[in-house]
């Protein structure tokens, strides 16, 4: 197989988009491609700040990476949430996070729940009713507040996220088999800050193969952790992606059609009345301040109000 722009041997060939390419040129492909999303959907200008979160896996890291060769001027947020699991996941990830930053000389800002709440994310799920069998509704929920918080309190005009055209593709089967339109109407490459207090979000690589941003981790040299988090095993989005993965063995290019269609339907107008009711009636949370449909607290604060009440310690002096 030969690269379709030097004729030089192909390093990573592209069934999907019937393109094959050599080292060299994919390292140029993807930034190209990356730009081209990012200006499509008009997801953050050349002055903007950008806050990305990077987990120190291969998307986020690349995604970090990317956007600096772009010449656009990024900090990264790394939450630790305290997940050992046999592997030292949480201290693995924000070790390699670290290290690529220190490496390029770049803004690092790191959160950890243990510190700031007082507890681990296991051990937290483990005392809430929320994550009974599996911490990762608990998890989602720290992660999206924090992310919102340091975005929100650092003055960024936009968080970007590292999914990939893999997850948003799972994320769009899993809310289509159960037409959960509310969810439908919020999936996009971008959402908008809303007036109260919620960050603009973005996913520049929302139209990447994931096995595209592993090929260029690989290939850029940068060290990620190969691990998932071990609460990932069984997970519903991962039994998704292998049924995508298996429609796509046999299509070529069924993922990224199945999401594009899906844009183009919302563009359309399906989902249009879901859209302009997207957004419930959003007050400040009476404790944080943050913006929650909740009544009272937001389920971040009373979330994590019970797990501080059941292990029976006192509120902490500092949030995140
Ligand atoms: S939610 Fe669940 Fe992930 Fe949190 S506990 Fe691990 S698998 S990290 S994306
Ligand atoms: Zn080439
Ligand atoms: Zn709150």
């Amino acid at each position: 197989m030969k690269c379709r722009k030097c004729g030089e041997k192909a390093a990573v060939n592209m069934r999907q988009h019937k393109l094959a390419l050599c080292r060299q040129h994919f390292l140029e492909w993807i930034p190209e491609q990356t730009q081209r999303f990012i200006e499509k959907y008009h997801m953050f200008g050349r002055g903007d700040r950008i806050l990305a979160a990077v987990s120190g896996g291969k998307d986020s890291l690349s995604l970090w990476d990317v956007l600096l060769r772009l010449g656009y001027a990024v900090d990264g947020l790394h939450i630790n949430l305290g997940i050992d699991g046999g592997l030292r996941y949480s201290e693995e990830s924000q070790r390699l996070a670290q290290r690529f930053a220190d490496e390029r000389g770049l803004g690092l800002i790191t959160v950890n729940v243990a510190e700031v709440e007082g507890a681990a994310i296991p051990e937290a799920a483990a005392l809430t009713r929320r994550g009974q069998l599996k911490p990762c509704s608990l998890c989602g929920l720290t992660k999206r507040y924090i992310m919102n918080r340091v975005a929100r309190d650092g003055g960024y005009d936009v968080l970007v996220t590292g999914h990939n055209l893999d997850d948003e593709a799972a994320v769009l089967f899993g809310n289509a088999l159960s037409w959960s339109a509310g969810y439908l109407a919020r999936q996009g490459p971008v959402l908008e800050a809303s007036s109260d207090g919620l960050a603009r979000k973005a996913k520049p690589f929302c139209r990447i193969y994931e096995r595209e941003t592993a090929a260029y981790a690989l290939l850029r040299g940068i060290e990620y952790i190969y691990d998932e988090c071990p609460f990932a095993e069984g997970a519903t989005s991962l039994y998704y992606k292998g049924i995508l993965n298996r429609m796509e063995a046999d299509r070529p290019g069924l993922k990224l059609s199945f999401y594009l269609s899906f844009l183009e339907a919302k563009r359309a107008g399906l989902l249009a009345s879901q859209q302009a009711a997207a957004e419930p009636g959003l007050h400040p949370c009476q404790s944080c301040g943050q913006p929650t449909s909740a009544p009272g607290q937001c389920a971040y604060c009373r979330t994590w109000h019970r797990v501080r009440e059941r292990k029976g310690e006192k509120a902490p002096t500092e949030q995140p």
